[in-house]
């Protein structure tokens, strides 16, 4: 039988189908070998519990090799092996992380109908391609309760990501309510999470081998800080936090020790909440006129050295850089942090297409590869697929060539074909080189589901109908991965059953309804209308007219949308 058959996702490795079912038993057991942590009997449980609500009990005997770490960390052993037999289940896995993702597949594979429940006779032998496979969120934009993150998590764990990267700071809201400055929460306005409620969140993710990654993102895309801390810039958008959305002119002012010192104890209140050895430092879309056109920035550019705004920028990195090693952290940041006075052992995150990346992995940095993996845009789960982190150059720039020429993106076509020029501008044309050539190392990939139009009730649309596959591109030997596009979209959909099954998440399109407030009646009547309606895609509708229009024509665009916090 294929991989494809068994509707495990993501795939595994190798899986060996053997001719019949083991059949669950009206009592099953577990015996336990080697190591036996809490951790453990807390996920066999939720498998057990998962597995009985099908009437599926069997013999599973689990042998685990060694402790992972409390808190997950990159390049841990996550493989096992899964051997379902004629006298029952085994599972054999050097590390817990390999035990939690076996105990997942086991759930996966599990068939009940009515001939009763089974498993298919099967030795698979698992192990991930890319150790981080992560999923950003962007509660900053909009709050997300913890209760939908910890549903979330269960997804993840569920299609074996394991980085939940959080967004926590951004003009609208400032959702990090610290023992430092408390007030940078309180005054942004808006709900926010306390240091214990992440604690817990951490502990949650932790507990389903998945780390949890912080992001507080500097100097720009700041408004928020400055309703407390006005004077940690240097001029100009003062104010109430912004509620419009795009790229603000406010800034940190990197000329000022005093900002560089309130940095250090902001980022070592976050390190004391979040375990995981990288810190997210954003870095992204930093609008250049501010520091520019400011005297006293001119001036300090003048004194460090710095012949340009993004000198000036890379030297507020390796300020910050420097602080994060101090107290133990590696700095992660997005693509525009990448410069020659950027610190070695900084980690680039790439949203701007194969030549950010390459020009980061040139440059001897590790790289999450993000570009392709923008649940905001409302892609078809196939076009995410398509896009894989290792992919040359030339593959990278078929699948943007696949995505301006679909049918089903046609009505966007225009806006896309910018976005296409707008990666290979930015990015540093000449700069492009075979990725076996680059120094730095492809970490893995994150799918990013940005806020703005993003409300929690309609969190589990967004991300449920096209995360499974992106997983699978993270987790999968890309040997593997399917070459027919309705295939992956077949599997995705098919996992959906297993996430109601076994986690809170109700991806069906009718629940957003019902989430925010519709009576029956009325959900009922709006129901045709939404089968016959379809999602815009690409930012067509994020951005609205008047900077779709700039963006076409390469006009620097309004801040302004017309939408906003509170739409
Ligand atoms: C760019 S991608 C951003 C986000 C926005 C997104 C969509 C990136 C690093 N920055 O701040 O949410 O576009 O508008």
């Amino acid at each position: 039988m294929a991989i494809d058959s068994l509707g495990v996702l993501p795939k595994p490795q190798t899986a060996v189908r053997r001719r019949g079912w083991l059949a669950g038993r009206r009592v099953g057991s577990v015996a336990w070998h080697g190591v036996r942590t809490s951790r453990l009997e807390r996920a066999w449980h939720r498998a057990s519990v998962d597995m009985a609500a099908v009437g599926a009990s069997f013999d599973v005997r689990i042998d685990c090799g060694a402790e992972s770490a409390r808190y997950p960390q990159l390049d841990e052993n996550e493989s096992y092996r899964l051997v379902v037999a004629d006298d029952g289940v085994e599972i054999d896995a050097p590390s817990e992380r390999g035990v939690l993702h076996a105990l997942v597949t086991l759930r996966q594979l599990v068939r009940s109908d009515r001939r009763g429940a089974r498993l298919p006779l099967v030795t698979i032998d698992d192990a991930p391609r890319f150790p981080w496979r992560g999923l950003m969120l962007d509660p900053a934009r909009r709050f997300i309760s913890i209760g939908a993150l910890e549903r979330t998590i269960d997804g993840m764990a569920l299609v074996k990501l394991d980085v939940l990267h959080l967004h926590l700071t951004d003009d609208q809201g400032f959702r990090f309510a610290g023992e430092a400055f408390p007030e940078l929460a309180t005054a942004a306005g808006g709900a926010y999470y306390t240091t214990d409620e992440l604690r817990a969140l951490v502990d949650y993710a932790a507990d389903r081998g998945i780390r949890v990654v912080p992001e507080i993102d500097m100097p720009g895309h700041c408004t928020s800080w400055l309703a407390a801390h006005p004077e940690w810039t240097s001029d100009g958008e003062r104010g109430p936090p912004s509620r419009g959305f795009g790229v603000h002119k406010a800034c940190l002012d990197p000329s000022r020790d005093e900002v560089y010192g309130a940095l250090e104890r902001l980022l070592t209140d976050v390190a004391a909440v979040f375990p995981d050895a990288y810190l997210h430092i954003g870095g992204d879309e930093v609008h250049p006129v501010w520091w520019s056109e400011n005297d006293e920035v001119r001036r300090y550019m003048t004194t460090i050295g710095a012949n340009d705004v993004h000198a000036l920028q890379a030297h507020f990195n390796a300020r910050v850089a420097a602080t994060l090693h101090r107290i133990g952290k590696r700095m992660i940041g997005w693509d525009e942090i990448v410069h020659p006075d950027l610190p070695t052992g900084t980690a680039v995150q790439s949203w701007r297409g194969a030549a950010s990346r390459d020009r980061a992995l040139g440059a001897g940095f590790d790289c999450v590869f993000s570009a392709g993996y923008y649940l905001d845009l409302f892609y078809p789960a196939d076009l995410h697929y398509r896009f894989d982190p290792e992919a040359t150059p030339t593959a990278l720039a078929d699948a943007e060539a696949a995505l301006r020429n679909d049918p089903r993106l046609a009505h966007v076509q225009g806006g896309l074909g910018w976005a296409t020029q707008f990666n290979a501008a930015a990015a540093g044309q000449g700069e492009r080189s075979a990725v076996a050539n680059e120094r730095g190392r492809v970490l893995g990939g994150e799918a990013c589901l940005w806020g703005e139009l993003v409300a929690e009730h309609v969190l589990d649309v967004r991300l449920w109908d096209r995360l499974p596959a992106v997983a699978e591109r993270f987790w999968s030997q890309a040997s593997t991965i399917d070459a027919d596009a309705d295939a992956v979209r077949r599997r995705t959909a098919s996992l959906q059953a297993v996430l109601t099954r076994c986690t809170a998440i109700d991806p069906s399109p009718a629940v957003p309804l019902s989430r925010c407030g519709l009576s029956t009646r009325d959900q009922r009547a709006l129901r045709p209308l939404l089968a016959a309606l379809e999602s815009v895609k690409w930012y067509a509708r994020l951005l609205g007219p008047g900077a779709l229009k700039a963006r076409i024509d390469g006009s620097a665009a309004p801040v302004t949308r017309p939408y906003d916090t509170t739409s």
